[in-house]
């Protein structure tokens, strides 16, 4: 994980130094960042991390994120803990009954050379039993465990309930 956080420290120098006519379109260099930094990755690695925001009430949250696994070898989640949360759990979405409805699971796998985004509907990070309200604009912080990767810390962006949900309109957000 070191070398990964140093990997990336170099490579935003060395952006930063060679392409800064682009500093200007921040659109475009929002892009080239994020095509970049996709390159650049050899380790599984987390980003594009939200929750939503909640009535200061609500003891249960969820967050979601994109986990991508560039690597030959497939890996596990084991587990989730954010200090927000006074249970952290690994959930799922199964159709059962003609409903929907939320299942814990053990782990959730991430094969080699996929990407797996978690959203509303499908996998997700489960915040039980919250001990502060999730407000919009604010971000909590989650530690992801993998199997072999180990333990990934995130920052978690709190979007507004009014805000969309697919993972291009929430941009990056981590901490490794
Ligand atoms: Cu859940």
């Amino acid at each position: 994980m070191r070398l990964t956080a140093l990997a990336f420290s170099i490579f935003a120098l060395t952006f930063a130094a060679t392409i800064p006519t682009y500093a200007t379109d921040h659109t475009e260099h929002a892009r080239n960042e994020k095509k970049n930094q996709a390159q650049q990755y050899t380790a599984l690695h987390v980003d594009a991390a939200w929750s939503r925001e909640l009535p200061p009430t609500a003891a249960v949250g969820a967050a979601f994120l994109t986990i991508s696994n560039p690597t030959d070898q497939a890996d596990r989640l084991i587990r989730a803990y954010s200090p927000i949360a006074a249970v952290t759990e690994l959930h799922a979405h199964i159709h059962q009954d003609n409903i929907m409805r939320m299942v814990k699971v053990d782990n959730i796998e991430v094969p080699a050379n996929t990407q797996l985004i978690l959203v509303p509907g499908g996998y997700h990070i489960m915040l039980i039993d919250l001990k502060q309200p999730l407000v919009a604009g604010e971000q909590l912080p989650l530690t992801l465990e993998f199997e072999h990767a180990g333990e990934i810390e995130l920052i978690v962006s709190i979007k507004s309930s009014a805000a969309g949900t697919s993972a291009e309109q929430h941009e990056k957000h981590i901490v490794n």
